[in-house]
Protein backbone atom coordinates (compact mmCIF):
# COMPACT_ATOMS: atom_id res chain seq x y z
CA UNK A 1 0.00 0.00 0.00
CA UNK A 2 2.96 2.01 0.84
CA UNK A 3 4.31 2.02 -2.51
CA UNK A 4 1.26 3.18 -4.04
CA UNK A 5 1.62 6.67 -2.16
CA UNK A 6 4.89 6.81 -4.47
CA UNK A 7 3.32 7.04 -7.36
CA UNK A 8 1.10 9.10 -6.67
CA UNK A 9 0.71 11.25 -10.29
CA UNK A 10 0.67 7.66 -11.80
CA UNK A 11 -2.79 8.13 -12.95
CA UNK A 12 -6.40 8.16 -11.43
CA UNK A 13 -6.30 4.51 -10.27
CA UNK A 14 -2.74 4.51 -8.29
CA UNK A 15 -4.49 7.93 -6.82
CA UNK A 16 -7.59 6.51 -5.86
CA UNK A 17 -5.32 3.36 -4.07
CA UNK A 18 -3.53 6.48 -1.97
CA UNK A 19 -6.73 8.02 -1.45
CA UNK A 20 -7.96 5.13 0.57
CA UNK A 21 -4.46 4.94 2.24
CA UNK A 22 -4.68 7.88 3.19
CA UNK A 23 -8.29 7.77 4.60
CA UNK A 24 -6.88 4.77 6.48
CA UNK A 25 -4.38 6.91 8.33
CA UNK A 26 -7.17 9.80 9.02
CA UNK A 27 -9.19 7.02 10.66
CA UNK A 28 -5.87 5.84 12.47
CA UNK A 29 -5.40 9.00 13.80
CA UNK A 30 -8.48 10.05 14.86
CA UNK A 31 -9.83 6.64 16.19
CA UNK A 32 -5.90 5.12 17.37
CA UNK A 33 -6.21 1.29 17.75
CA UNK A 34 -8.10 0.22 20.87
CA UNK A 35 -10.49 3.17 21.13
CA UNK A 36 -14.43 2.87 20.51
CA UNK A 37 -16.74 5.20 21.03
CA UNK A 38 -19.15 4.63 24.16
CA UNK A 39 -21.59 2.25 24.15
CA UNK A 40 -24.20 4.44 25.89
CA UNK A 41 -27.03 4.57 24.41
CA UNK A 42 -27.07 7.79 21.97
CA UNK A 43 -28.89 10.51 22.63
CA UNK A 44 -32.64 11.25 21.41
CA UNK A 45 -32.77 13.13 18.54
CA UNK A 46 -35.22 12.14 16.57
CA UNK A 47 -38.14 10.00 18.57
CA UNK A 48 -38.79 6.39 17.50
CA UNK A 49 -40.98 3.70 18.31
CA UNK A 50 -38.86 0.74 19.48
CA UNK A 51 -40.99 -1.65 18.53
CA UNK A 52 -41.23 0.31 14.70
CA UNK A 53 -40.00 -2.83 12.93
CA UNK A 54 -38.00 -4.17 15.26
CA UNK A 55 -37.73 -6.98 17.07
CA UNK A 56 -36.17 -7.91 20.64
CA UNK A 57 -33.82 -10.42 21.43
CA UNK A 58 -33.42 -11.81 24.33
CA UNK A 59 -30.71 -11.39 26.87
CA UNK A 60 -28.86 -14.45 28.18
CA UNK A 61 -25.97 -16.77 27.23
CA UNK A 62 -25.31 -17.82 23.37
CA UNK A 63 -22.55 -19.59 21.68
CA UNK A 64 -21.12 -17.75 19.01
CA UNK A 65 -18.06 -18.36 16.39
CA UNK A 66 -17.65 -21.52 14.84
CA UNK A 67 -15.86 -25.16 14.90
CA UNK A 68 -17.01 -25.57 11.34
CA UNK A 69 -14.20 -26.55 8.64
CA UNK A 70 -16.70 -24.24 6.99
CA UNK A 71 -15.32 -21.44 9.26
CA UNK A 72 -12.17 -18.69 8.58
CA UNK A 73 -9.90 -18.66 11.33
CA UNK A 74 -11.22 -15.01 12.61
CA UNK A 75 -14.45 -16.80 13.80
CA UNK A 76 -12.99 -19.68 15.54
CA UNK A 77 -13.58 -20.64 18.24
CA UNK A 78 -17.01 -21.16 18.96
CA UNK A 79 -17.64 -19.56 22.41
CA UNK A 80 -20.17 -18.22 24.92
CA UNK A 81 -21.07 -14.73 25.37
CA UNK A 82 -23.89 -13.03 27.62
CA UNK A 83 -25.88 -9.98 26.75
CA UNK A 84 -28.33 -7.62 28.02
CA UNK A 85 -31.68 -8.06 25.65
CA UNK A 86 -32.18 -5.68 22.95
CA UNK A 87 -34.11 -4.56 19.60
CA UNK A 88 -33.12 -5.18 16.35
CA UNK A 89 -34.17 -3.65 13.06
CA UNK A 90 -35.33 -6.78 10.96
CA UNK A 91 -34.56 -5.65 7.38
CA UNK A 92 -31.35 -3.31 6.59
CA UNK A 93 -31.37 0.49 6.74
CA UNK A 94 -33.72 1.56 3.55
CA UNK A 95 -32.88 4.17 1.11
CA UNK A 96 -36.10 5.34 1.88
CA UNK A 97 -35.56 5.71 5.68
CA UNK A 98 -31.79 6.82 5.03
CA UNK A 99 -33.32 10.29 2.73
CA UNK A 100 -35.67 11.10 5.73
CA UNK A 101 -32.53 11.02 7.52
CA UNK A 102 -30.33 13.72 5.56
CA UNK A 103 -33.49 15.43 4.24
CA UNK A 104 -34.04 16.25 8.15
CA UNK A 105 -30.40 16.88 8.64
CA UNK A 106 -28.67 17.66 5.85
CA UNK A 107 -25.87 15.14 6.07
CA UNK A 108 -23.42 14.76 3.54
CA UNK A 109 -22.00 11.36 3.54
CA UNK A 110 -18.40 10.26 2.96
CA UNK A 111 -18.54 9.40 -0.34
CA UNK A 112 -19.85 12.53 -1.16
CA UNK A 113 -17.04 14.72 0.05
CA UNK A 114 -14.43 15.52 -1.82
CA UNK A 115 -10.75 14.97 -0.35
CA UNK A 116 -8.57 18.52 -0.35
CA UNK A 117 -5.11 18.57 -1.51
CA UNK A 118 -3.98 19.72 2.04
CA UNK A 119 -5.71 16.53 4.00
CA UNK A 120 -4.06 14.82 1.22
CA UNK A 121 -0.18 15.55 1.07
CA UNK A 122 -0.59 16.13 5.25
CA UNK A 123 -0.68 12.29 5.02
CA UNK A 124 2.09 11.67 2.29
CA UNK A 125 5.60 11.14 2.65
CA UNK A 126 7.71 14.30 2.18
CA UNK A 127 8.26 15.48 -1.53
CA UNK A 128 5.11 13.69 -2.63
CA UNK A 129 3.91 15.49 -5.47
CA UNK A 130 0.43 17.20 -5.48
CA UNK A 131 -2.37 14.64 -6.54
CA UNK A 132 -3.55 16.52 -9.94
CA UNK A 133 -6.66 18.65 -9.15
CA UNK A 134 -8.78 16.64 -11.43
CA UNK A 135 -8.28 13.69 -9.10
CA UNK A 136 -9.62 15.14 -6.18
CA UNK A 137 -13.36 14.58 -6.88
CA UNK A 138 -16.08 12.41 -4.68
CA UNK A 139 -16.50 9.25 -5.01
CA UNK A 140 -16.58 5.56 -4.07
CA UNK A 141 -16.10 2.03 -5.10
CA UNK A 142 -18.69 0.23 -7.34
CA UNK A 143 -18.55 -3.78 -8.34
CA UNK A 144 -18.01 -4.10 -11.83
CA UNK A 145 -18.37 -7.90 -13.74
CA UNK A 146 -15.08 -8.76 -15.29
CA UNK A 147 -15.47 -10.29 -19.05
CA UNK A 148 -13.79 -13.38 -17.74
CA UNK A 149 -12.42 -15.20 -14.93
CA UNK A 150 -10.15 -12.88 -12.67
CA UNK A 151 -7.68 -13.99 -10.25
CA UNK A 152 -9.17 -13.86 -7.09
CA UNK A 153 -6.32 -12.31 -4.88
CA UNK A 154 -6.55 -9.14 -7.10
CA UNK A 155 -10.00 -6.97 -6.37
CA UNK A 156 -8.76 -4.37 -8.00
CA UNK A 157 -10.22 -5.81 -11.37
CA UNK A 158 -13.72 -5.54 -10.22
CA UNK A 159 -13.98 -3.18 -7.48
CA UNK A 160 -13.65 0.78 -9.59
CA UNK A 161 -13.04 3.54 -7.65
CA UNK A 162 -16.02 5.70 -9.58
CA UNK A 163 -16.73 9.33 -9.15
CA UNK A 164 -19.54 10.83 -8.14
CA UNK A 165 -20.85 6.83 -7.05
CA UNK A 166 -22.91 7.74 -3.30
CA UNK A 167 -25.99 6.02 -2.16
CA UNK A 168 -27.56 8.05 -4.62
CA UNK A 169 -26.01 6.93 -7.42
CA UNK A 170 -25.27 3.11 -6.52
CA UNK A 171 -23.05 2.73 -9.91
CA UNK A 172 -22.12 6.34 -9.98
CA UNK A 173 -23.79 9.60 -11.97
CA UNK A 174 -25.88 8.09 -14.67
CA UNK A 175 -27.57 5.62 -11.95
CA UNK A 176 -30.28 6.80 -9.25
CA UNK A 177 -32.80 5.04 -6.39
CA UNK A 178 -35.53 4.87 -9.46
CA UNK A 179 -37.58 2.19 -7.86
CA UNK A 180 -35.14 1.40 -5.18
CA UNK A 181 -36.34 2.79 -2.20
CA UNK A 182 -36.96 -0.25 -0.55
CA UNK A 183 -33.05 -1.48 -1.06
CA UNK A 184 -30.49 -1.27 1.43
CA UNK A 185 -28.88 1.52 1.46
CA UNK A 186 -25.12 1.39 0.34
CA UNK A 187 -21.70 3.32 -0.34
CA UNK A 188 -22.18 4.63 3.75
CA UNK A 189 -19.33 4.30 5.63
CA UNK A 190 -18.92 3.45 8.97
CA UNK A 191 -19.48 7.30 10.40
CA UNK A 192 -22.15 7.86 8.08
CA UNK A 193 -23.77 4.86 9.87
CA UNK A 194 -23.28 6.06 13.25
CA UNK A 195 -24.31 9.23 12.87
CA UNK A 196 -28.43 7.67 11.08
CA UNK A 197 -27.97 5.58 14.02
CA UNK A 198 -27.58 8.19 16.22
CA UNK A 199 -30.33 10.49 14.67
CA UNK A 200 -32.52 7.69 14.75
CA UNK A 201 -32.16 6.86 18.62
CA UNK A 202 -30.71 3.62 18.32
CA UNK A 203 -27.02 2.48 17.56
CA UNK A 204 -24.95 0.04 15.88
CA UNK A 205 -25.20 -3.79 16.67
CA UNK A 206 -22.26 -5.19 18.74
CA UNK A 207 -20.60 -8.12 16.26
CA UNK A 208 -21.98 -10.52 19.24
CA UNK A 209 -25.23 -8.65 18.88
CA UNK A 210 -25.71 -9.41 15.27
CA UNK A 211 -24.32 -12.60 15.24
CA UNK A 212 -26.94 -13.58 18.00
CA UNK A 213 -29.47 -12.12 15.93
CA UNK A 214 -28.42 -13.43 12.87
CA UNK A 215 -28.71 -17.24 14.10
CA UNK A 216 -31.93 -16.54 14.73
CA UNK A 217 -32.18 -19.27 17.80
CA UNK A 218 -30.39 -21.99 16.08
CA UNK A 219 -27.61 -23.67 17.81
CA UNK A 220 -24.26 -24.25 16.17
CA UNK A 221 -25.74 -24.25 12.32
CA UNK A 222 -23.88 -23.40 9.57
CA UNK A 223 -26.29 -21.16 8.05
CA UNK A 224 -28.90 -18.32 9.25
CA UNK A 225 -32.01 -20.52 7.56
CA UNK A 226 -30.04 -23.63 9.34
CA UNK A 227 -28.09 -27.05 7.39
CA UNK A 228 -28.58 -26.73 3.70
CA UNK A 229 -26.12 -25.51 1.68
CA UNK A 230 -27.45 -22.98 -1.33
CA UNK A 231 -26.60 -23.68 -4.76
CA UNK A 232 -26.62 -22.28 -8.28
CA UNK A 233 -30.37 -23.76 -8.09
CA UNK A 234 -30.84 -23.32 -4.46
CA UNK A 235 -31.45 -19.98 -3.03
CA UNK A 236 -32.14 -18.77 0.65
CA UNK A 237 -30.71 -15.26 0.10
CA UNK A 238 -29.44 -12.88 -1.95
CA UNK A 239 -25.69 -14.30 -2.80
CA UNK A 240 -23.71 -14.72 -5.99
CA UNK A 241 -24.89 -17.77 -7.97
CA UNK A 242 -22.09 -18.65 -10.64
CA UNK A 243 -18.57 -17.97 -11.35
CA UNK A 244 -17.31 -15.31 -9.38
CA UNK A 245 -16.98 -12.62 -10.90
CA UNK A 246 -17.81 -12.87 -14.58
CA UNK A 247 -21.37 -14.66 -14.82
CA UNK A 248 -23.42 -14.03 -12.54
CA UNK A 249 -26.44 -16.59 -12.96
CA UNK A 250 -29.13 -14.60 -11.01
CA UNK A 251 -30.94 -17.87 -9.58
CA UNK A 252 -32.51 -15.54 -7.03
CA UNK A 253 -33.30 -12.85 -9.03
CA UNK A 254 -30.92 -10.24 -8.50
CA UNK A 255 -27.45 -9.21 -9.77
CA UNK A 256 -26.55 -6.49 -7.23
CA UNK A 257 -28.76 -5.42 -4.10
CA UNK A 258 -32.24 -6.77 -3.43
CA UNK A 259 -35.68 -4.85 -1.86
CA UNK A 260 -35.38 -5.89 2.00
CA UNK A 261 -37.62 -8.91 2.58
CA UNK A 262 -37.04 -10.34 -1.08
CA UNK A 263 -35.81 -13.50 1.03
CA UNK A 264 -37.39 -15.57 4.07
CA UNK A 265 -36.48 -14.33 7.32
CA UNK A 266 -34.36 -16.02 10.03
CA UNK A 267 -35.74 -17.75 13.16
CA UNK A 268 -35.98 -14.07 14.55
CA UNK A 269 -38.24 -12.45 12.05
CA UNK A 270 -35.19 -10.88 10.60
CA UNK A 271 -34.25 -10.28 6.91
CA UNK A 272 -30.95 -10.86 4.72
CA UNK A 273 -28.78 -11.84 7.46
CA UNK A 274 -27.34 -13.31 5.44
CA UNK A 275 -26.30 -11.83 2.08
CA UNK A 276 -27.68 -8.61 0.24
CA UNK A 277 -25.03 -5.92 2.05
CA UNK A 278 -22.29 -6.41 4.54
CA UNK A 279 -23.88 -4.65 7.48
CA UNK A 280 -21.34 -2.41 10.07
CA UNK A 281 -21.11 -3.31 13.96
CA UNK A 282 -19.75 -1.00 16.31
CA UNK A 283 -17.07 -3.24 16.99
CA UNK A 284 -13.61 -2.39 15.72
CA UNK A 285 -12.06 -5.56 13.88
CA UNK A 286 -9.31 -8.03 15.42
CA UNK A 287 -8.90 -10.72 13.14
CA UNK A 288 -7.96 -12.88 16.57
CA UNK A 289 -10.55 -11.29 19.02
CA UNK A 290 -12.29 -14.80 18.97
CA UNK A 291 -9.49 -17.04 19.27
CA UNK A 292 -8.02 -14.74 22.79
CA UNK A 293 -11.98 -14.84 24.14
CA UNK A 294 -11.99 -18.19 23.30
CA UNK A 295 -9.64 -18.67 26.31
CA UNK A 296 -11.65 -15.96 28.75
CA UNK A 297 -15.05 -17.92 30.05
CA UNK A 298 -18.20 -16.15 29.48
CA UNK A 299 -17.90 -12.71 28.61
CA UNK A 300 -20.94 -10.20 29.05
CA UNK A 301 -21.60 -7.83 26.46
CA UNK A 302 -18.26 -7.94 24.15
CA UNK A 303 -16.93 -5.43 22.58
CA UNK A 304 -14.17 -5.20 20.30
CA UNK A 305 -11.85 -2.32 20.87
CA UNK A 306 -8.85 -2.66 19.58
CA UNK A 307 -8.45 -2.97 15.59
CA UNK A 308 -6.17 -5.53 13.82
CA UNK A 309 -6.62 -6.05 10.61
CA UNK A 310 -3.68 -8.69 8.86
CA UNK A 311 -5.17 -7.20 5.30
CA UNK A 312 -5.03 -3.67 6.33
CA UNK A 313 -2.73 -3.05 8.78
CA UNK A 314 -2.58 0.66 8.98
CA UNK A 315 -6.41 0.51 9.11
CA UNK A 316 -8.30 0.99 12.36
CA UNK A 317 -11.15 -1.30 10.62
CA UNK A 318 -14.72 -1.64 11.73
CA UNK A 319 -16.32 -4.77 11.99
CA UNK A 320 -18.94 -5.81 9.09
CA UNK A 321 -20.90 -8.98 9.24
CA UNK A 322 -23.35 -10.77 6.90
CA UNK A 323 -21.87 -11.18 3.47
CA UNK A 324 -23.36 -9.42 0.45
CA UNK A 325 -24.61 -10.18 -2.88
CA UNK A 326 -21.06 -10.81 -4.12
CA UNK A 327 -20.76 -13.40 -1.94
CA UNK A 328 -20.30 -17.46 -2.87
CA UNK A 329 -18.44 -20.10 -1.92
CA UNK A 330 -15.37 -20.21 -4.24
CA UNK A 331 -15.06 -16.91 -3.33
CA UNK A 332 -15.71 -16.12 0.03
CA UNK A 333 -18.85 -17.94 1.59
CA UNK A 334 -18.87 -14.88 4.24
CA UNK A 335 -22.83 -14.94 3.89
CA UNK A 336 -22.63 -17.13 7.02
CA UNK A 337 -23.69 -15.86 10.60
CA UNK A 338 -20.09 -16.91 12.26
CA UNK A 339 -18.26 -15.01 9.20
CA UNK A 340 -16.37 -11.76 9.73
CA UNK A 341 -15.23 -8.92 7.88
CA UNK A 342 -13.24 -5.35 8.40
CA UNK A 343 -13.46 -2.31 6.48
CA UNK A 344 -11.72 1.23 7.30
CA UNK A 345 -14.69 3.00 8.85
CA UNK A 346 -14.22 5.74 6.18
CA UNK A 347 -14.92 3.65 3.37
CA UNK A 348 -18.32 2.50 1.27
CA UNK A 349 -19.05 0.61 -1.27
CA UNK A 350 -21.47 -0.64 -3.46
CA UNK A 351 -22.42 -3.92 -1.37
CA UNK A 352 -22.02 -2.01 2.56
CA UNK A 353 -24.78 -0.95 4.45
CA UNK A 354 -26.11 -1.36 8.12
CA UNK A 355 -28.88 -2.35 10.47
CA UNK A 356 -29.58 -0.45 14.09
CA UNK A 357 -29.93 -1.86 17.36
CA UNK A 358 -31.33 -0.66 20.71
CA UNK A 359 -31.29 -1.15 24.06
CA UNK A 360 -34.90 -0.90 26.19
CA1 LIG B 1 -27.23 -8.53 5.00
Amino acid sequence: MKQNLLILTAGLLAFVMVFVVTRFRIASRENPAGETTSRVAPEVTHPVSATDNMVLIPGGEYTIGTDSELGWPDEKPAHKVRVERFWIDITEVTNAQFAQFTEATGYVTTAEKAPSVEELLAQSPPGTPPPPKESLVAGSLVFTMTDGPADLKDYSQWWKWTPGANWRHPEGPDSNLDDREQHPVVHVSWDDAVAYAKWSGKRLPTEAEWEIAARGGLIDRPYVWGDEAPTDTRVFANIWQGEFPHTNLKTDGFVRTAPVKSFQPNGYGLFDMSGNVWEWCADAYDYNAYSRRAQSGVIDNPLVERSFDPRNPRSASRAQRGGSFLCNDQYCSRYRPSARHGLSPDTGMSHVGFRCVRSP
